[in-house]
């Protein structure tokens, strides 16, 4: 195991990248970016392990935050989603076993909440995991800021990981939100740890970063001791309405870029290929999967924007399983 003996787990596994080194490994070229990330996959994980979660919003939209690619933002007034409030939990179990069914074994549930405030509304979603788990599911919530108490409450309820995103690097966060700060991300994320659940922490690419701010986002990931256990990598999906809804979709070579660089840093964790992944070709999928990616979103919807179509996503897992003998 990684007791530091392995030369290749030492640096595998290290905690202090700078953004010059990670920019370095980035910028490569492509080729060899992709062989390097590919044999830290293979080494450190089983390749032919990739994970279907299932995404369901359970309350939508009227969110305080002001998040700049957020069609949830009530900041943005112009954008058209259905707002609902918080699901019953009946209902939000009844889709997990359909999701289970479809051949998902992870329910994420996300919430347009600014942060968790005790009470029914919370109680309810403690239910939800506590369900969810006993499907014999994982059960990831995303819900806003969190304390520790609020964590630790839902670290009984069974949850496996909590998702919270650092979105982008620290120097050009605030260009995209303005009501809460990186501090208050990295609280949070504190407090999941300390409670014990697993860290499900990325970004978003595509919002008019730089490269070194994609970078300085991963050596803030990296500089988890340990590794977050998953690293959701989206695509900016640009909605109609709010301030990045113009902006162009990024070229897929830099999702792969991104994926190939997380994995390197980050060779033991889950590398979600996240939002964005419905204008993708079959081939290019697989590319970023060559690169490390081990997860997609399944499922005909994200939270509020279409994903990726079902009957695609299984002509996608055919592609990938072996071939019967002839
Ligand atoms: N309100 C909670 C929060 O912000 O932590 C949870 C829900 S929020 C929608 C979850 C994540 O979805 C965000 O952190 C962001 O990374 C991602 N996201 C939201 N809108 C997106 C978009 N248009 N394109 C890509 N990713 C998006
Ligand atoms: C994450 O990093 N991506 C997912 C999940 N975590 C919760 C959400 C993507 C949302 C895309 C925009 C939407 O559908 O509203
Ligand atoms: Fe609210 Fe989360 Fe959307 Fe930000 S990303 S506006 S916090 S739902």
């Amino acid at each position: 195991m990684h007791d530091g003996t392995d030369d290749r787990a030492h640096f595998s596994f290290r905690h202090d990248w700078t953004v010059e080194e990670i920019l370095a490994i980035h910028d490569l070229p492509l080729l060899e970016l992709i062989s390097r990330a590919n044999a830290l996959h293979r080494a450190h994980q089983d390749v032919g392990d990739v994970q279907k979660a299932s995404l369901l919003s359970i309350k939508t939209g009227h969110c305080p935050e002001d998040c700049g690619y957020c069609p949830q933002s009530s900041h943005h007034g112009d954008v058209d989603i259905e707002a609902a409030d918080l699901m019953r939990v009946d209902h939000v179990l009844e889709k997990a076993k359909l999701a289970r069914a479809a051949g998902a074994d992870r329910f994420c549930m996300g919430a347009a909440w600014r942060q968790v405030r005790d009470g029914a509304e919370f109680d309810a979603v403690l239910d939800m995991v506590k369900g969810v788990r006993a499907l014999g599911m994982e059960a990831c919530v995303t819900l806003g800021m969190l304390n520790e108490s609020q964590a630790q409450r839902l670290k009984q309820a069974g949850l496996t990981a909590y998702n919270h995103n650092l979105d982008t690097g620290p120097d050009y966060y605030g260009e995209i939100i303005s009501t809460r700060t990186y501090d208050d991300r990295l609280e949070t994320l504190a407090a999941v740890r300390g409670a014990g659940i697993e860290m499900c922490c990325g970004g978003i690419i595509g919002m008019g970063e730089s490269t070194a701010d994609r970078a300085a986002m991963l050596r803030v990931l990296a500089a988890f001791d340990p590794h977050p256990e998953s690293v959701p990598i989206n695509a900016l999906v640009p909605v109609a309405g709010t301030p990045l809804g113009q902006r162009e979709r990024v070229d897929p070579l830099d999702l792969v870029r991104m994926i190939a660089t997380t994995r390197i840093l980050m060779p033991k964790a889950r590398v979600r290929l996240s939002a964005g992944r419905s204008d993708l070709s079959r081939e290019t999928q697989i590319l970023c999967m060559v690169a490390g990616a081990n997860s997609i979103f399944y499922g005909e919807t994200l939270l509020t924007t279409p994903n990726a179509e079902v009957h695609a996503d299984n002509a996608l897992f055919a592609a990938l399983a072996g071939l019967a003998p002839r």
